[in-house]
């Protein structure tokens, strides 16, 4: 069956905002390497990856279904925030904002009872509870040590140790 045409156009507006999002936590490294957290900053550099990774699957799934992808202009990102903790509160906003663009692409394959579309969207509806369920952790690890000392430098320590590994798809 072919790929609905409004699901094809909803999966195009995420593909852009999943590299808008790359994008977001590049800038957002860079901003952290240039404040000293090396270990923030390679944490969100693996994030840019995810991201990508998050993109470049909804473009092989509206190939693999026939659609066509349409690449759009990625607008500007933020460059600077107010501290480590504000660059964290933000990703978080960020990515309840992309749970949320994910639950209405969900909603318009459901319309179209686009099936197929609606299991291949609920690995993205799975993956944002962990997307958001991360940056949650470390915003209250952040909290709870407050924003300089010792504790922040364990974080930033403990940060530097993710790498990136792409997730294993079952379904
Ligand atoms: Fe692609 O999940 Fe974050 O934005």
């Amino acid at each position: 069956m072919a790929l609905n045409v409004k699901v094809e156009k909803a999966l195009n507006e995420q593909i852009n905002k999943e590299f808008w999002s790359s994008y977001l936590y590049l800038s957002m490294a860079n901003y952290l390497a240039d404040q000293g957290f090396a270990g923030a900053s390679n944490w969100m550099r693996v994030q840019f990856e995810e991201e990508q990774f998050h993109a470049l699957r909804m473009i092989d799934y509206v190939n693999e279904r026939n659609g066509r992808v349409i690449l759009k202009p990625i607008k500007e990102v933020p460059a600077t925030w107010d501290s480590l903790l504000a660059v964290f509160k933000s990703a978080l906003e960020h990515e309840e904002s992309i749970t949320a663009s994910i639950n209405t692409c969900m909603d318009i394959a459901m319309e179209a009872r686009d099936h197929a579309a609606a299991h291949f969207l609920q690995w993205f509806v799975n993956e944002q509870v962990e997307e958001e369920a991360n940056v949650t952790t470390i915003v209250d690890n952040l909290l709870m040590v407050g924003e300089t000392g010792n504790g922040v430098y364990m974080i930033d320590k403990e940060l530097a140790t993710r790498v990136f590994v792409a997730p294993v798809i079952t379904n």
